[in-house]
């Protein structure tokens, strides 16, 4: 079939919308009808270059939900009318690692998925014979796509398309990264770095969590009163603290941070997140994504006196799992999106999406198709 979509064809140019041939589901394949993707901040470093992994031309988008409408050979848990939230971590349920409780990073189709190509070692993507790459098993950027079944998560069919898709990269690493890999307890105390559409997630599962003190640290003031509505209860501009950060951050919450959540991808910040964490059981998780090349340091003291070091992709969810039940949590109400979605366009207006994004105006952008 012919369908619509934004392509990538090199690093540091506009995405251009084109018709696209789209071959039919595959053996353990599923075809989807877009109706909603969010435009996240690593789609834009992707197309920036600065990803050692970005190939080119591409199809990227990794933030969607839409609806099932075709189905390929020997796929058994979904079928025609099915509405779905597409998956770059997947969940196979039978690799060595969705077998291992300590983690969520399937392996099933890694090798394929990190070269942009279906399971089977092809596209489903072309443009007059040439071969477009998919991105991240997901290609959100086109009126449909073709994903392997163990990559779409199955949702609730009263979930509205345009605010859900942000679950499926954005509100799932944050609330995730909180609730799964780091289990912030009631009463604890958290820094989060970055109020970006990562960091807010953050900052709504610390609430969720029930943490005592939600620090917000962000070099835009801007970024405060969004941050506020959901759950910061104290914000601090790096810009204004005479002196360093760290000795400040662990004054503010008498001694150190319970939790540090690092949402920007900065490596130096990543040392003061670790650093203003508790001694002696203050834990870091990096969720922010640093340039190709980029290294992290700290004196190994701070890690032999009780400070804990690590990351989360995902936020640490089982895509199939989790994100139904993160999709009732919002229908629920017990979190809140609508506010974080600023701005919508039709495909045609993508490109508006990463220019709101790099002036700082948008936390979230969602394609409508
Ligand atoms: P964003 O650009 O919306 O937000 C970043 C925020 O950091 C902005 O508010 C900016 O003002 C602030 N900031 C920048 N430099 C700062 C500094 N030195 N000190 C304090 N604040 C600073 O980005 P986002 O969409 O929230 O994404 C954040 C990061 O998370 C990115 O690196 C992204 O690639 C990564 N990410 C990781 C995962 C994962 O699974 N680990 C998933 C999605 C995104
Ligand atoms: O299993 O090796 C692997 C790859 C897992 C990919 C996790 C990606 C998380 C960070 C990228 C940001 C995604 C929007
Ligand atoms: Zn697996």
């Amino acid at each position: 079939m012919q369908v619509r979509a934004a392509v990538a064809h090199k690093a540091g140019a506009p995405l251009t919308i084109e018709t696209v041939d789209l071959e039919g589901p595959r053996v353990g394949e599923v075809l989807v009808e877009l109706k909603a993707t969010g435009v996240c901040h690593t789609d834009a470093f992707t197309l920036s270059g600065d990803d050692p992994e970005g190939l080119f031309p591409a199809i990227l988008g990794h933030e969607g939900a839409g609806v099932v409408v075709d189905v390929g050979p020997g796929v058994t848990t979904l079928k025609k009318g099915d509405h779905v939230i597409p998956l770059y971590t997947p969940e196979c349920r039978h690799c060595e690692y969705c077998l291992n409780p300590k983690t969520n990073l399937c392996q099933a189709i890694r090798e394929t998925q990190g070269r942009g190509l279906m399971p089977d070692g092809t596209s489903r993507f072309s443009i007059g014979g040439e071969k477009i790459h998919h991105y991240m098993g997901t290609s959100t950027f086109a009126q449909y796509t073709v994903a392997p079944e163990i990559a779409l998560a199955k949702i609730r069919e009263d979930a509205p398309f345009d605010k859900v898709c942000y679950i499926g990269c954005g509100v799932t690493t944050g609330i995730g990264a909180v609730v799964f890999t780091a289990k912030v307890e009631v009463g604890a105390k958290v820094v989060v770095f970055g109020l970006g559409g990562i960091g807010l997630n953050v900052i709504q599962g610390a609430r969720l969590a029930g943490a005592s003190m939600i620090v917000g640290v962000d070099l835009n003031p801007a970024k405060k009163a969004m941050a506020e509505r959901f759950g910061m209860t104290h914000f601090v501009n790096p810009a204004e603290v005479e002196g360093d950060l760290v000795p400040y951050l662990v004054s503010l919450t008498k001694g150190g941070a319970d939790y540090t959540f690092e949402c920007i991808g900065n490596t130096k910040v990543m040392r003061q997140a670790l650093e203003c964490a508790h001694k002696g059981w203050g834990t870091s998780v990096i969720i922010g994504v640093a340039g190709a090349g980029q290294e992290i340091s700290t004196r190994p003291f701070q890690l032999v006196t009780g400070r804990n070091w690590r990351g989360s992709a995902f936020g640490g969810a089982r895509g199939r799992t989790d994100v139904p039940t993160i999709v009732d949590w919002y229908m629920d109400g017990k979190i809140e999106i609508d506010p974080m979605i600023t701005h919508t366009m039709p495909l045609e207006d993508i490109n508006r999406a990463f220019d709101l994004m790099h002036s700082g105006e948008s936390i979230r952008s969602v394609v409508l198709y």
